[in-house]
């Protein structure tokens, strides 16, 4: 439930981005009221000028505090648990927090670029695909990183081969053989025992795109884990939907690019 002091937030994100939906969930178990604006990554708007003024790396998501604009979700959610601190999302013990952030650190290094494999193929390949090579290049220098250049170039001239979709699943498949050692290790019901930390939050994303992809593969400790997350109200609040409902939910939702 949103406070009388809480300051003014808003959310630049995009429905099936896994970084966002990690904020997404964590404003939801706070229990904060936000401005949600939603980005057509298709559309390029995350690469515009007025968007790269808030977030330079022009990706989702960012979080606006009061005019102050955050990014990085892991940090971004760091923050909101330190603002707002009930219901903590960190566990009490340092050693602890230092492993949720290590794992925090590993789902947005490892499980990101192994997701954006399958997922891109599915929502950009069909778009970038379509761009002239006079097109591409403009849109290539409006990109700030060349990690990213080369990912949206593939999408458009040399797309990822099934063998290569296939490795990036096993990625994840590999991050649901660690959640359920934590589960084993903690005893559950969450990662880090009995309160739910951000560390469940930062896996989730990750964790449904997994199920979408290989359905039925859970381990048991894991797929107890995962029903009782997606009973969980936050799951609803954050909106987080199947991928493929989320791209057609984008085209009608997306934000007008600011005059
Ligand atoms: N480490 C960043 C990663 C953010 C990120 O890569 N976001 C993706 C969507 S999940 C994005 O905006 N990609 C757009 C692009 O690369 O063009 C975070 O956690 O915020």
């Amino acid at each position: 439930m949103a406070v009388s002091s809480q300051p003014s937030l808003t959310l630049y994100h995009a429905w099936s981005s896994s970084a966002s939906r990690k904020v997404r969930l964590c404003l939801a178990e706070k229990g904060l009221a936000y401005e949600g604006k939603v980005l057509s990554l298709g559309r390029f708007q995350h690469h515009s000028t007025w968007y790269k003024e808030l977030n330079p790396s022009g990706i989702v998501p960012c979080l606006i505090v009061d005019g102050l604009a955050l990014v990085e979700s892991n940090l971004i959610d760091e923050y909101l648990d330190e603002a707002f601190p009930e219901p903590a999302l960190m566990p009490d013990d340092p050693a602890a927090r230092h492993e949720v952030r290590r794992w925090s650190k590993y789902v947005d290094d490892v499980c990101l670029p192994a997701v954006q494999k399958p997922n891109w193929t599915r929502s950009m390949r069909p778009i970038a695909k379509q761009w002239s090579d006079a097109e591409l290049e403009q849109r290539l220098a409006a990109i700030p990183t060349q990690e990213r250049r080369d990912l949206w170039r593939r999408m458009a001239r040399d797309p990822f081969s099934e063998a290569e979709i296939d490795a990036a699943l096993d990625i994840l498949e590999d991050m649901t053989r660690q959640i359920e050692a934590y589960l084993e290790n903690s005893g559950g019901p969450w990662l880090f025992g009995q309160r739910l930390t951000l560390a469940d939050l930062h896996a989730a994303p990750y964790v449904i795109r997994f199920e979408e992809e290989r359905p039925g593969r859970l381990r048991p400790l894991t797929a107890r884990w995962w029903d009782a997350l997606k009973a969980r109200p936050s799951w609803l609040t954050a909106e987080i939907g199947s991928y493929d409902d989320d791209g057609a939910r984008t085209a009608a939702e997306a934000m007008e690019d600011p005059a």
